[in-house]
């Protein structure tokens, strides 16, 4: 591809609202144009990589042996009023109606339209197991779209569904995809860990992995043991908190006052408090119904933790107001005793000898509060948000923190679709049985930012081969100089029959513009026909590390093509 001839526009400076790096250099270097909020346009540079990374997951996928279906965008209403999550949804899920004033929505994810296309097309046990696949368009309209391409509200997600007569089967195809995305994420260049996460709404009881590209950037939080191999996204991780021996005090509870002490930290700082010993009680609205959570004081309610303890579709934090009508006391003294609403309580303030507590009445707290014998609780369980320091559950180890990108994510369904959608099969005794699924998701666009994320610095992207929109950038640094000029013109037409894709730098631009715009767009070799060539040398640069070798043409051939095909 002649630079003169390709449609990339570099630019300087770019909108202050791109606050990531990779959202800038992919602006900077031509790849995107945001169209409205959340929406963007691939432009040649970016759709390239796109295509390089859809062609890996297609060979992978193919490899695991999924087959390849493109469904619709538009998905009817009256399917997700069949899987019941119609009213799941707020905004994020975008409807409309068509001309008929029928119900549309656009497609956010598709369980119910590869549910409804296996219901009528499957029938028997002899028909599976099956893994369909699509690389496609989706819409979320998240409410604060950003970064770029890693938080779109349209992006183009890679989302597979297998089918299976058992568990045992699900098990197989759910390994199939978990090894098929370890291949991908390596392919494609990336450092990434994979950790236990929370399948939630979605997901069946089966249990979820996710593929985390570690960034700064990264929306999402991981716990990591060093020691062993557990990881887990924050929403599920657990850790062993100290001093769990199970004594329990024999003090009696001794009331006094704390006027004015409405936080941990004023109690800690006025009275001298050690947050871990007092008993911070929470009040939330579980589905609408009052519950409180009994929390140490040093901790954080887990809220994907509690959902799942309670089985509930939502939980939100009651405000001040309610709070106050229904204990009497607002924030600050709310405590565990004599509560007229459940109690919830996290297992490390059930094994605590004693505690510190809120008197439920204004500026009035307990001490040596002893849990199962001043205060008992209708559940508890680890609703506590485990973080660095904590102790491994496996090994004992202190977990480490990280910053992850989800890039990656694959959920054990069971038959939580194909029971509401009655998709079934004959099995070999000709018993009806509900087809158990999986599904598997990959963002591919967000991928790009991801890769931009790991790879990159000041001057710009500097592109994993793998998935690199050129392999090779020619740069004659003076087209004045016809030696200099045909010199590239040589190398560019040899790499191109040598089947390298190879963009020539032709514009008639300053050298300094050239080499600018080459370390922006991040091609990962730089072949520059320069004052060099005086001797006859072409000198080749490796982006990623900066390294040159000064060869002549035929070399400079020789070892461009060879470290196009090493990779
Ligand atoms: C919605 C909206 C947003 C959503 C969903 C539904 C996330 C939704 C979870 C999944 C799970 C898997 C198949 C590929 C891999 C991920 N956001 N999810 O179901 F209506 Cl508005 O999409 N689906």
């Amino acid at each position: 591809m002649r630079q003169s001839h390709f449609f990339v526009q570099t630019l300087r400076e770019v909108p202050a609202e791109a606050e990531v790096p990779s959202h800038r250099l992919m602006l900077r270097a031509g790849m995107i144009r945001q169209v409205v909020s959340g929406v963007y346009s691939y432009l040649p540079l970016g759709y390239r990589v796109l295509r390089k990374i859809e062609a890996i997951v297609r060979e992978e996928m193919d490899r695991a042996g999924a087959q390849e279906v493109l469904l619709p965008a538009v998905q009817p209403a009256s399917l997700w009023q069949e899987s019941g999550r119609w009213d799941d949804y707020g905004k994020e899920l975008l409807r409309f109606e068509d001309r008929h004033e029928r119900m549309l929505v656009l497609g956010p994810t598709h369980e119910e339209v590869i549910t409804d296309l296996v219901r009528t097309e499957v029938r028997s046990y002899r028909q599976l197991p099956m893994t369909l696949y699509q690389i496609q368009t989706k819409f979320r309209d998240e409410v604060r779209p950003r970064f770029g391409v890693m938080r779109a509200r349209e992006f183009i997600m890679k989302d597979a569904y297998s089918f299976d007569v058992d568990e045992k089967g699900l098990d197989r195809s759910y390994r199939a995809m978990y090894q098929a995305y370890e291949q991908i994420f390596r392919r494609c260049g990336l450092e990434f860990r994979v950790v236990q996460a929370d399948p939630g709404a979605i997901g069946g009881e089966g249990g979820s992995h996710e593929f985390m590209v570690l960034s700064e950037v990264g929306e999402d939080t991981i716990l990591v043991c060093p020691a062993c191999d557990y990881a887990a996204n924050v929403e599920l991780a657990s850790g062993k908190v100290a001093g769990e021996d199970g004594r329990r005090s024999v003090s009696e509870k001794e009331r006094f006052l704390t006027p004015g002490a409405k936080t941990i930290e004023e109690l800690r700082d006025r009275y001298g408090l050690d947050p871990e010993t007092i008993i911070k009680v929470l009040v939330y609205r579980v589905d609408d119904r009052p519950v409180a959570v009994a929390i140490r004081g040093n901790d954080e309610v887990n809220e994907v933790k509690l959902k799942r303890l309670l089985g509930a579709r939502r939980v939100e934090l009651a405000d001040e107001e309610t709070v106050r009508a229904l204990t009497g006391t607002g924030f600050g003294s709310v405590g565990p005793m004599n509560l007229n609403m459940p109690l919830v309580v996290d297992d490390a303030v059930a094994s605590m000898p004693e505690g510190v507590a809120g008197g439920n009445e204004p500026d009035v707290h307990y001490r040596h509060v002893v849990p199962g014998r001043d205060f008992n609780w209708d559940s508890r369980g680890d609703i506590r948000t485990a973080r660095a320091g904590d102790r491994c559950v496996r090994c004992g180890a202190p977990l480490e923190e990280y910053r992850g990108i989800e890039v990656g994510h694959v959920f054990k369904l069971g038959t939580k679709y194909s029971e509401a959608l009655s998709a079934s099969f004959l099995d070999e005794r000709g018993v009806q049985r509900p087809v158990i699924m999986g599904c598997y998701g990959i963002g591919v666009s967000r991928l790009i930012a991801a890769a931009v994320e790991q790879h990159h610095d000041d001057k710009g992207i500097m592109w994993p081969m793998p998935i690199a929109p050129f392999h090779i950038h020619v740069l004659p640094v003076n087209l004045k100089d016809a030696a200099q000029r045909d010199a590239a013109e040589q190398l560019y037409t040899r790499l191109e029959n040598a089947g390298i894709e190879v963009l020539l730098d032709d514009r008639d631009e300053r050298p300094g513009v050239k080499f600018n715009d080459a370390d922006l767009m991040g091609i990962p070799i730089q072949l520059i026909v320069g004052k060099r060539f005086s001797e006859g040398l072409v000198e080749m640069k490796r982006r990623k590390t900066g390294e040159v070798t000064l060869l002549s043409p035929d070399e400079a051939v020789r070892a461009a093509v060879e470290a196009v095909r090493s990779v």
